[in-house]
């Protein structure tokens, strides 16, 4: 057994077993800090109100009583930030630094509450005020930090972190535009807008002038005399950070996300001033402040950009020389040889990986390490995860940029990759192999390589997927290096998921179970597990989804004026918009329904009436992903007014799908899709947030999908489609996707429609594209896998029609689907990588 598990057992916070899997029990050791009554609470808010609002109570609107309770709220924590800031720096418990270009908080505010222990006094003060709470609650302003499952699971992760009570710290950039706004203009077709959610005070991010770090670039590099290198930049940025709060749920603990702002260092070039030319005046600090202007749109195109690199090097060089100055205060010759013992570093996918380099570079030139001291800090504080299979995604930048950007790091990185060569080859590596492993290949830097090499361990986000890394896309290095690779299976914090968006489930739950504990321990749900043959029970839980529903359809109608019926199955697909992902394969089934019913093909009381509901944004520059929302919308149009189908089958698809939807929508599905191509989606957390809410999943055998459908058990789980291994029969025999179109005549209709202009008012043109990459490409293969989707929906239908069988299933699937928080994938980091505990009390 671990060290760190047993520390915990003696402490009598360890499971010893009752639940397989769970090693630390979260510690529940804090009552909220100073329970204050709701009166009192609400004295809190005039206060703010008064002091630093400075509105009276009279003149308030709900936005600035939503910024005097955030203030309240933050207060209530301080105390407890205070402590753990100190615990982390004196303690003896190694911290993790969670290193992420994205994280997609969320509100913060009902979440703050909730960790504080203040939800009621909220909701009552706000009453006592006279506001309404929705109002209040809705003027929080969604920061969206994020493009989707990547960063979304970096919020979810630090919530736990602090949840159990693990020093920690978030590390990342504050932009200033978050992920765009997307809105649907007349055609369907998507726009985006720019976010900007700095627009009005934003109450949660504290500015912190006073710790900020200096970041250069460009210039070149010196060799001094006695052989030691001078890196001599052309221009640097000043690093601001914007510290959040972490809160951790009963654990007394309260965590840092550290957001990195940049600010010019000349704000004014004072002598182009004098000479009037005020633009060229301001361009050094437009230059500079440019680096968090933006959150990139994840790309389909795999184009180097010099602005990506820059923030990347910007907000890791910052952490970097914020860690050293954290747990090495006031020192000017520290001994960084204990740095590994002070934090371990986590490189979420390659884009914060120039911090290997970064690390040697500090080492090196900044402290006099000697390359070989410094290798071995470096490996032992970093290490990976991955989060893709598709190799586009794999970061690899055009040397000439890196060398142009930073050119000391080009050189240590040559450096890396001369010393890696030697270590294969003294390890009996062929020539061709060590060409194909190069991480420097003379032309470009292959950052996923360069994080293999230079960590300690490499993750996969599920099962499936690890085992692909080590089979396939790092097969090499898993090979020469197989101690390195292990899995940890992505979860998602029930905090928000469950308790926030879902308080009906969640006090049906606690009714259950007889405690609330499972919210820090959700192996617990297994407890469900003898309700489901209850039938009262399950009615009970088919109540709570059915008033969820009729919540969604009032949101829904407030939010987006949709007139949704309640009554129907509620089937959602939400996530990015991308050809793997197929959304195009869920559009083409609704098509093929919408035909039957309408040529009475189906007879009308065959029908299992349904509401389809699409969630999604495209990377701005992805032609077919836009096109894809753009049918979505039309066929969304032409179905909903047809009277032909009318309380049979609707389309909605809510535009600007961020996690304030999520967190409305998920708890309100019945029936969710996870249909991506296997092999292809790395884990999914949406599938786990589905699972735990309630909704039975059609899916194939990709990522977490196969994880979950093991635990919910295959008869409460669609299966349908190729697995990996079939579809690499497929590639290799030669995929033919007409064939596919020819040979079932439900999928050539749809196929039809879609190109006679039925969805484009006539135009058969307007998704030429489109059907030309299904008919002659489809790399995803959905037309392949359409028969099987097909197929499974008069299983999915049938089940449907016996309410009370889909809800036990349902109650099923929350009950064993435990094992997908967060909570437990933070332990398995614990454990597999980072080798380090909770705090002390
Ligand atoms: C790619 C790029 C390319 C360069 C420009 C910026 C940028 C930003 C994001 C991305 C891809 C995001 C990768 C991602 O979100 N992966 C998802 O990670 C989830 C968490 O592990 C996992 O559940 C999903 O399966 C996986 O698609």
């Amino acid at each position: 057994m671990l060290t760190f598990v047993r520390r915990y057992l003696s402490r009598g916070i360890i499971n010893t077993g009752t639940y397989p899997g769970r090693k630390v029990r979260m510690t529940e050791i804090t009552a909220p800090k100073s329970p204050v009554t709701a009166e009192q609470f609400a004295d809190e808010i005039r206060e703010q109100l008064k002091y630093t609002q400075n509105v009276t109570t009279e003149q308030a609107t709900p936005a600035d009583v939503y910024v005097a309770a955030s203030k309240a709220v933050r207060n209530h924590l301080a105390d407890s930030w205070f402590k753990t800031q100190a615990d982390t720096v004196n303690g003896n418990t190694k911290a993790v630094g969670y290193l992420s270009a994205e994280f997609l908080m969320g509100k913060q505010l009902r979440n703050a509450l909730l960790n504080a222990g203040l939800t009621e006094q909220f909701d009552k003060a706000v009453e006592a005020l006279g506001f309404k709470v929705q109002d209040v609650v809705d003027a929080e302003y969604e920061p969206g930090l994020g493009n989707g499952g990547l960063g979304r699971l970096a919020a979810c992760f630090i919530d736990s972190l602090a949840s159990l009570g693990v020093p920690a710290f978030g590390y990342g950039i504050q932009y200033k535009y978050g992920i765009f706004k997307q809105e649907f203009d007349k055609d369907g077709k998507q726009v985006e807008t720019p976010d900007y959610w700095l627009a009005n005070e934003e109450p949660w991010g504290h500015i912190d002038y006073n710790r900020d770090q200096k970041v250069s670039f460009g210039g070149k590099v010196v060799e001094n005399a006695d052989g030691t290198k001078t890196w001599q930049p052309a221009w640097s940025v000043r690093a601001v950070p914007v510290d959040y709060l972490v809160p951790g749920y009963k654990s007394g603990r309260v965590n840092t996300l550290r957001l990195w702002s940049a600010k010019s260092y000349d704000e004014f070039d004072l002598l182009a001033f004098n000479r009037s030319e005020y633009m060229e005046a301001v361009t050094p600090q437009v230059k500079a402040e440019n680096i968090s202007k933006i959150l990139y749109p994840e790309d389909s195109t795999k184009v180097g950009k010099e602005l990506r690199l820059e923030q990347q090097y910007f907000f890791v060089s910052a952490s970097l020389h914020d860690a050293i100055r954290v747990f090495y205060p006031g020192q000017d010759k520290p001994d960084l040889t204990t740095f590994p013992n002070k934090i371990v570093f986590q490189l979420n996918d390659t884009h914060p990986v120039i911090g290997i380099p970064e690390l040697m570079r500090i080492l090196i030139d900044e402290y006099g390490y000697d390359w070989d001291t410094a290798w071995s800090i470096t490996t032992k504080t970093f290490n990976y995860t991955c989060h893709t299979l598709l190799p586009e995604a794999l970061e690899v930048w055009p040397a000439s940029l890196i060398g142009e950007l930073l050119p000391r790091h080009l050189e240590i990185i040559e450096k890396i990759n001369a010393q890696f060569e030697d270590e294969l080859k003294s390890k009996g590596v062929d020539k061709n192999t060590i060409k194909d492993m190069a991480i420097y290949t003379g032309d470009a830097v292959r950052m996923a390589y360069l994080a293999t090499y230079g960590g300690s361990h490499v993750n996969g986000v599920a099962e499936l997927h690890s085992q692909l890394l080590k089979d396939v896309t790092l097969k090499n290095f898993s090979d020469v290096y197989p101690d390195k690779f292990t899995n940890v299976t992505n979860g998602v914090t029930p905090r928000r998921f469950v308790k926030l968006a879902n308080p009906r489930l969640s006090d049906l739950i606690t009714e259950g179970l007889g405690t609330d504990k499972w919210l820090s321990d959700l192996e617990m749900l297994k407890g469900l597990e003898p309700l489901a043959k209850d039938d009262e029970f399950v009615k009970k839980f088919a109540a709570v989804k059915k008033a969820n529903k009729v919540d969604f359809a009032a949101y829904a109608k407030r939010e987006y004026g949709f007139e949704l019926d309640p009554n129907t199955m509620f089937n959602t697909m939400v996530k990015r918009l991308h050809e793997y992902k197929r959304q195009s394969l869920k559009i083409l089934s609704v098509i093929s329904t919408y035909a039957d019913i309408k040529s009475g093909k189906v007879k009308a009381e065959d029908v299992t009436p349904r509401t389809v509901f699409f969630g999604a944004k495209a990377a701005p520059g992805y032609y077919l992903a836009k096109m894809t929302i753009q049918l979505i919308n039309n066929v969304s149009r032409v179905v909903n007014n047809d009277p032909d189908v009318k309380g049979k089958l609707a389309v909605y698809f809510p535009w600007n799908y961020n996690v304030r939807l999520a967190q409305h929508l998920i708890p309100a599905t019945d029936l969710d899709e996870q249909i991506s191509q296997a092999g292809k989606e790395a884990s999914g957390t949406g599938n786990m947030k589905f699972a735990l809410n309630g909704a039975m999943t059609v899916g194939t055998l990709d990522g977490a999908n196969v994880e979950i459908r093991e635990r919910v058990g295959a008869e409460n789980f669609f299966l349908f489609g190729m697995t990996v291994d079939e579809v690499e029969k497929k590639y290799a025999e030669g995929y033919n996707p007409a064939s596919y179109y020819e040979a079932d005549p439900r999928l050539k209709h749809a196929i039809d429609m879609v190109a006679d202009g039925t969805f484009s008012n006539g135009d058969r043109n307007a998704y030429s594209p489109l059907v030309a990459d299904w008919l002659t490409k489809d790399w995803f293969m959905t037309l392949a896998d359409f028969s099987a989707y097909m197929d499974i929906q008069s299983e999915i239908e049938a089940l449907y029609a016996d309410e009370l069988e889909w809800n036990r299933k349902a109650l099923l699937n929350v009950a064993n689907s435990g094992y997908f928080s967060s909570d437990r994938s933070m332990e398995d980091y614990l454990e597999r990588i980072w080798h380090t505990a909770p705090l002390a009390d």
